[in-house]
């Protein structure tokens, strides 16, 4: 039988989403400060991948600028009703809490255009909509409890949405803080309705080591909400440090075709039971029920490493990689997989065949700004990306490079800058906002200098003509290290650092190769 290969979806792609229509699968994950904001994914088979649109795609859809890393675009979910295609985010500001918000959008074809965001008057994140059998519109979401009881806890709150008025109406009626007293942190939430009943899945213990899905039901929409006995239904946390996946939770149901049901949900690899660079991917697990009950990964209790999927036509090919299933190799413009910091890829550089021009910005990459950077997710622990910068249209003063990025504090990066002395290498390992500098001479070629950015686990080289200039320790760098929500990002960069710009670098090559122990 034809297996789809856990994770899904490799690479920071949490907080999945999903819903199918007919035979085809759609799924969202979180983007954070990167955009194109909100990949939607789809799939037949659950197996094979490929980008259909971003949701959050055009200037000035939302506002990102000053946003520091790990806010912006959480949890997203999408859903299908009254004939289109629904998503419902947030977008965090985590400087000033002034502006952002629960927002939805909503398209009749999934592969856009998406609607401009209808901002919703209800606080908190992780939102949700369901539509129950008369086809009304129910907005769910989690946020700080108001009880104080509950201090420091969350509480899953549902109220009405109106689409006609674009606006929640009626009671609000908060529903659910956890499967268990003391559990920590509902967040996630997700109302279905099956059988007759509502049934509500949310995650709980926080999005790391003690993850966890609950589910509970109730007749009611607006409750009361009954947990199921076997809560949480679902974790990795008894599994220990051991164990090669960790922090299972956030999980969304989808019925397939077939009758069968799966659930998606956010999980990391992590070699050493605490660290994985590649942040929070998405996995498959199956589903079945018992007594009216989802049962997760049924006999076995943890994330299988396939998927059966009975329908599945077509093997994934060997050597082809997710999520787009294409051969590894050049990263052309055009590629879905570009992003950019808080702004669109096409607002930062200019593509021109198979180059991109990026004009020099003042932003370095430690600005919550728009600096001058295109990456791509991390989505195998051993890669090799090689990135030819063609740096004659450089000013005086003016670097351009290659980063392996966490956040504005925690980067890796090697760079050529133009001194009144030439060109000069230098590298910067900025770690929790300490920076060190280093300078390593003039490069061997000019004025095509290819800087290669290695990852073999947690080990990290930047080279360039063969020289090993600099390393990093992914241990260093990843979110259970440094905070935050983020997998890695490889990309290039340019900065004046703060003076004037008035260069460029091009791109001539950008090839993000998975080393040959992680084909398929
Ligand atoms: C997501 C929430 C979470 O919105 O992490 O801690 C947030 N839990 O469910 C970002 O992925």
């Amino acid at each position: 039988m034809i297996a789809a290969a856990n994770p899904i979806l490799p690479g920071c792609h949490p907080d999945p989403s999903i819903c199918r229509v007919g035979e085809w699968y759609y799924l969202v994950t979180s983007t954070f400060e990167y955009l194109p904001g909100l990949p939607v994914l789809r799939s037949r088979d659950l197996i094979r991948w490929e980008t259909v649109a971003h949701v959050i795609d055009r200037p000035g859809m939302l506002d990102f600028d000053g946003i520091g890393s790990s806010g912006g675009l959480y949890a997203p979910t999408i859903r299908h009703g009254l004939g289109l295609f629904w998503v419902v985010c947030t977008l965090v500001d985590r400087d000033d809490g002034s502006r952002g918000g629960n927002f939805l959008v909503t398209a009749s074809d999934p592969a856009g255009p998406w609607s401009d965001p209808v901002m919703l008057d209800a606080a908190g994140i992780d939102p949700s909509i369901a539509f129950d059998d008369e086809g009304r519109v129910w907005l769910h979401g989690t946020r700080l409890a108001t009880a104080p009881e509950w201090h420091d806890q969350t509480e899953v709150w549902v109220r009405e949405y109106a689409p006609a008025e674009r606006r929640l109406v009626g009671a609000e009626h908060v529903i659910w803080r956890g499967a268990v007293r003391g559990a920590v942190w509902a967040e996630g939430p997700h109302l279905y309705r099956v059988d007759g009943r509502w049934l509500l899945i949310a995650a709980e213990g926080g999005t790391e080591f003690h993850h966890a899905v609950s589910a509970a039901r109730a007749d009611e929409i607006a409750g009361p909400y009954a947990g199921d006995r076997a809560n949480p239904v679902f974790t990795h946390r008894q599994l220990g440090r051991t164990s090669p996946v960790i922090g299972a939770g956030h999980a969304d149901l989808v019925q397939a075709a077939d009758g069968s049901w799966f659930a998606v949900m956010l999980a990391m690899r992590a070699d050493d039971g605490r660290h994985y660079p590649l942040g929070r991917e998405t996995f498959l697990c199956p589903v079945v029920w018992e007594d009216g009950w989802p049962v997760f990964a049924p006999g076995e209790g943890r994330l299988p490493s396939a998927v059966a999927i009975p329908w599945a036509t077509e093997a994934p090919r060997a050597g082809s990689w997710q999520p787009d299933d294409r051969v590894a190799g050049v990263v052309a413009p055009a590629d879905p997989r570009w992003t950019a910091l808080r702004a669109l890829p096409a607002e930062v550089a200019i593509a021109e065949g198979d180059v991109w021009r990026l004009p020099v910005r003042a932003a370095s990459l430690h600005d919550p700004s728009a600096p001058a950077f295109l990456g791509v997710r991390q989505q195998h622990a051993d890669v090799d990306v090689r990135c030819t910068l063609d740096v004659r249209g450089l000013a005086e003063g003016e670097s351009a490079g290659v980063v392996l990025r966490q956040s504005e504090r925690d980067h890796v990066a090697v760079a050529v800058t133009r001194t009144p002395d030439g060109l000069r290498l230098t590298s910067e390992r900025c770690l929790g906002g300490e920076v060190l500098r280093r300078d390593h001479g003039a490069p061997a070629e000019a004025p095509e200098v290819e800087l290669v950015v290695s990852g073999r686990g947690y080990d990290y080289a930047f080279r360039h003509a063969g020289r090993d200039l600099e390393s990093a320790d992914g241990r260093d760098l990843d979110a259970s290290a440094t905070g935050g929500f983020l997998g890695l990002w490889i990309g290039a960069y340019a900065t004046s650092a703060g003076a004037e710009p008035s260069g460029e670098v091009r791109i001539t090559r950008f090839a993000y190769a998975p080393a040959q122990a992680d084909h398929g």
